[in-house]
C-alpha cells in the first residue's frame, strides 16, 4: 500500500475533505461527494476503507460463451448513470478485526479450507477469519476471508452507521464495469495469459506446484503463493487495485441465470422471495484462468464460509 500517501489522505478525510494523489485538494471541501472527479479517494475515518471514485459509463455485460451450467449472459448494454465509491482494496483483516472489536458481530466459524493433509478442500469447523488455514498466521494488509455474505452485509451495515454515509456491496453490474477496465478483451489486462502474473495475484507455475493444483494455471512465475498484501500489483485505469484474483468478492445480486431482462441501469439483480445464492466475483490466488475472465459468475449460499471469499464495498456518493 502506499503508505506515504495515506497519512495525508487521513488527514485531509478527517477534515471532510477528498483527495487524490495528484494535484488536487484545496477547493474539496466546497464540493459535494457527487461532483468529485474521477479516481477522486475518499476515506470517512483514518481506519476507514478507501474508496476510489467511479464515473458514469455504459459497458457490455456478459458473455454468451463459458462453461456449461455456468452461462454468463445473455450479454447485454448496461448504463451506469451515476457515480460511485468503489474500495481502492479488498477489505483487509486490519479493517475487519476493527469491526468485529468495535460491533460485537461474532466471528463466523466453519469455514472450507485446504486440507493438507487430505489434500481436499473441506470445511473446518474451527476455521474463519482468523485462522483461514493459509499455513500462516494471517497479516493486517491482506483480505480478510472466510466471511459469509451474510457478515458482509453485516459489515456494510456498520461502517454506515459509524460514520453517517451509506456504504453497501458493490452490484454484480457496477464490479463487471470497473473490472473490465473499459475493455472488451478476454482480460482487464487483454487477451494474453503469459503475462498474468504481472497484472493480478492469480495461480502461476509456482503456486500451481507448491499447491499440486488438479485444474490449470497461467504459465507464468507468479510473485505470491497464497494470499498476497492488498496493493501489491498496480492498479487499473479507475485506480482500483487487485479486483482481478487474490480473493473472490462477494457482490449484492442473487445469483439469477440468465440474467433477467432488468435491470440493465447498474443496479442488484434479486429474488422474488428468498435468494438460494449470492453471486461471488473476481477469481483468486488459486483460480483456474478462465474464472478470472470479468463475466464469470461464482455462486454461493448467503451463510457460505471459503477461504478464498472476501468482500470490496461500495460507498454510495450523494
Ligand atoms: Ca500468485
Ligand atoms: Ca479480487
Amino acid at each position: 500500500m502506499n503508505s506515504g500517501r495515506q497519512s495525508g489522505v487521513a488527514l485531509l478525510a478527517i477534515l471532510g475533505l477528498a483527495v487524490t494523489g495528484t494535484a488536487w485538494s484545496a477547493s474539496a471541501e466546497t464540493l459535494a461527494t457527487t461532483q468529485l472527479p474521477s479516481g477522486a479517494i475518499i476515506q470517512d475515518c483514518a481506519d476507514c476503507p478507501e474508496v476510489v471514485v467511479i464515473p458514469p459509463g455504459e459497458f457490455r455485460m456478459g458473455y454468451d460463451g463459458g462453461e456449461e451450467g455456468r452461462y454468463e449472459g445473455p450479454e447485454r448494454d448496461v448504463t451506469i448513470g451515476y457515480a460511485f465509491a468503489l474500495g481502492r482494496y479488498a477489505i483487509t483483516n486490519a479493517q475487519y478485526a476493527r469491526f468485529i472489536e468495535h460491533s460485537g458481530h461474532p466471528t463466523s466459524t466453519g469455514c472450507n479450507t485446504w486440507d493438507a493433509s487430505s489434500g481436499q478442500l473441506g470445511r473446518q469447523p474451527d476455521s474463519s477469519w482468523r485462522d483461514p488455514g493459509h499455513g500462516r498466521p494471517i497479516r493486517d494488509d491482506e483480505p480478510v476471508v472466510c466471511i459469509s455474505w451474510l457478515d458482509a452485509q453485516a459489515y456494510v451495515q456498520w461502517l454506515s452507521e459509524t460514520t453517517g454515509q451509506h456504504y453497501r456491496l458493490p452490484t454484480e453490474a457496477e464490479w463487471e464495469y470497473v473490472a473490465r477496465n473499459r475493455t472488451t478483451t478476454k482480460f482487464p489486462w487483454g487477451d494474453d495469459t503469459a503475462s498474468a502474473c504481472d497484472h493480478a495475484n492469480v495461480p502461476g507455475t509456482r503456486t500451481a506446484e507448491a499447491w499440486g493444483l488438479a485444474w490449470s494455471h497461467f504459465d507464468c512465475e507468479d510473485r505470491f503463493v497464497g494470499l498476497a498484501p492488498v496493493g501489491a500489483f498496480s492498479p487499473n485505469s479507475f485506480g482500483v487495485y487487485d479486483i482481478i484474483g487474490n480473493a473472490w468478492e462477494w457482490v449484492e445480486d442473487c445469483y439469477l441465470v440468465p440474467y433477467p431482462d432488468t435491470p440493465v441501469d447498474g443496479s442488484a439483480a434479486l429474488a422474488a422471495g428468498d435468494c438460494d445464492r449470492r453471486s461471488v466475483r473476481g477469481g483468486s490466488w488459486i483460480t483456474a484462468p478462465f474464472r478470472q475472465r470479468p463475466s464469470w459468475r461464482g455462486r454461493d449460499p448467503e451463510p457460505h464460509l471459503s477461504f478464498i471469499f472476501g468482500v470490496r464495498i461500495v460507498r454510495v456518493l450523494q
